[in-house]
């Protein structure tokens, strides 16, 4: 990828709409659109175009008008009226270097938002000189071009793709500098305990410690403290950001696609009598409240030894897995307490259910058959009573479901909701405990000093100080052309 060349992209998608926006970015931004340009002045377009102005004017087919040139001595009767060779009729804006997104020479182009029209701009921009953009290639010039750190790049990505309030706060947060006062508070801390480390190393030929430890250990401390907090947030940020995965879990038959149905006051799941029928995992995403709830139906958990059952359990387990929240399901009119015991210590057994909220819904509470024990049994086991077919009992199930996730908190509290910062922070973490440990064990300070040193990287990473081109392209190459 060549970042001097100059790129151009449409930026509006690919369908018929009032109008659609082509972006040109680099050094030959105003030259290549003046060769395709023609203002309303119809002076030559890179003799008069001014940063931050607004032009009205036609784009027009150059190489029609080179023919044209050449041909008109010979004043062509069947020569064309101007008007044939205007491809549409367009508003340039000009940004100059550096007061534009990418920080280089960038000119927007307004059209009318016909795909064919867009793709005849681009592919005239295009012979004129510009290349088409990677994905990312804007961002990424941008952070390049220290008009925005990493983080705040990944935002402009989480920004676009945001479809709710608390994801849209969270991106909006985030381009806006987020927790970059929290990272520059580790980092300054981190250099604190790094440097005092270095001044004992230095001296350390004479075998004087310099540093407090009691100030070294405090130190370390509130910096792992801070530091846990940022990887916490990180799953209630996660679920802002993505929605709250929750997965239907239950033997077949227990009313799971009924109360994902009832939930979704939709039919998209087959409900159906007979044992086994939903044999893959279907989603569907509501949202409650501001907060996007994915709910994934399952087939339902059993024995069998029927091959195209056992790959629906398989992909049950795996739904399973990966939600954060599991409604298990039982069906009261079958199922009494120590069937759910039995049952949720099956699903302990093959599910990976560590830091998951697992939630025991007791179903068809119309046609249950539970004794009074029983309910009590339940209750002290924090059951949930409901009712599918009747739609009783779901308003509690979804408070029970977001009770950890206000979105009130997105606005007046820190998330981490992006799974690269999260692990930078994991590792920076990890590498803080070290140090701490080594530090209370009374250790030498080179080894702490190569942990803090590597804490710190860990950090640098996020807001992109410290980065790869590996890295760099990983990220950016998630984006979409002409982001
Ligand atoms: N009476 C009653 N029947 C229910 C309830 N929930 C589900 N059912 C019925 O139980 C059967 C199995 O439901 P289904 O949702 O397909 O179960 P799944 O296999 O767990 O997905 C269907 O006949 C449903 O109508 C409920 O709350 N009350
Ligand atoms: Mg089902």
């Amino acid at each position: 990828m060549n970042l001097r060349d100059t790129i151009v992209a449409a930026a509006t998608g690919n369908i018929t709409s009032a109008l659609g926006i082509i972006r040109m970015s680099g050094a030959d931004a105003v030259d290549i659109i003046s060769e395709v340009f023609i203002p309303v002045s119809e002076k030559k377009f890179a003799d008069v175009a001014k940063g931050g102005r607004l032009y009205y004017g036609r784009i027009v087919n150059a190489d029609i008008n080179a023919v044209k040139s050449k041909d008109n001595k010979s004043q062509d009767v069947n020569n064309a009226k101007s008007n044939d060779h205007t491809v549409d009729e367009v508003v340039v804006s000009v940004f100059k270097a550096p007061h534009s997104f990418t920080g280089e020479d960038t000119v927007e182009i307004s059209h009318h938002g016909s795909p064919y029209i867009q793709q005849e701009i681009i592919k005239l921009l295009l012979s004129a000189g510009a290349r088409l953009a990677d994905k990312g290639e804007f961002s990424l010039r941008a952070f390049l071009n220290g008009k925005m750190n990493l983080s705040q790049a990944e935002a402009v990505a989480d920004l676009i793709q945001s479809d709710n309030k608390s994801s849209h706060d969270i991106a909006m947060d985030q381009l806006r500098g987020g927790y970059n006062s929290e990272l520059k508070s580790l980092r300054q801390r981190f250099l604190k305990i790094a440097s005092l480390l270095e001044l004992e190393i230095d001296f350390s030929a004479e075998q004087e410690v310099f540093v407090d430890r009691d100030e070294l250990v405090n130190l370390l401390t509130q910096t792992k403290e801070k530091l846990t907090y940022l990887v916490n947030s990180f799953r209630q940020g996660n679920a802002f950001k993505n929605g709250i995965p929750v997965a239907i879990a239950g033997k077949p038959n227990s009313g799971k696609s009924t109360l994902m149905n009832a939930i979704l006051k939709d039919e998209r799941s087959i409900v159906s009598s007979v044992e086994g029928t939903t044999r893959d995992t279907i989603e569907e995403t509501i949202n409650v409240n501001g907060v996007n709830i994915r709910f994934i139906d399952t087939a339902g958990i059993r024995e069998s030894d029927n091959e195209i059952e056992k790959e629906g359990i398989k992909r049950s387990y795996d739904a399973i897995n990966k939600a954060q929240t599991v409604l298990y399901l039982i069906d009261s009119s079958v199922d009494d307490a120590e069937s759910a015991d039995y049952q949720l210590k099956f699903l302990k057994q093959d599910a990976d259910l560590t830091d998951k909220k697992l939630i025991l819904v007791v179903n068809k509470s119309d046609i249950s058959c539970l004794t009074r024990q029983d309910r009590e049994k339940l209750q002290q086991m924090d059951a949930v009573f409901v009712s599918a077919k009747k739609s009783d009992g779901l308003e509690e199930l979804l408070k029970l479901i977001t009770a950890d996730f206000n979105v009130q908190d997105v606005s007046s509290k820190v998330f981490v909701s992006n799974i690269r910062h999260y692990d930078a922070l994991k590792n920076a973490l990890d590498e803080t405990s070290a140090a701490l440990d080594i530090t209370l064990s009374g250790l030498s300070s080179d080894l702490i000093s190569e942990n803090i040193r590597s804490a710190m990287d860990f950090i640098g990473q996020i807001t992109g100080e410290i980065t790869t081109e590996d890295v760099l392209t990983n990220i950016f190459s998630s984006f979409c052309i002409g982001k």
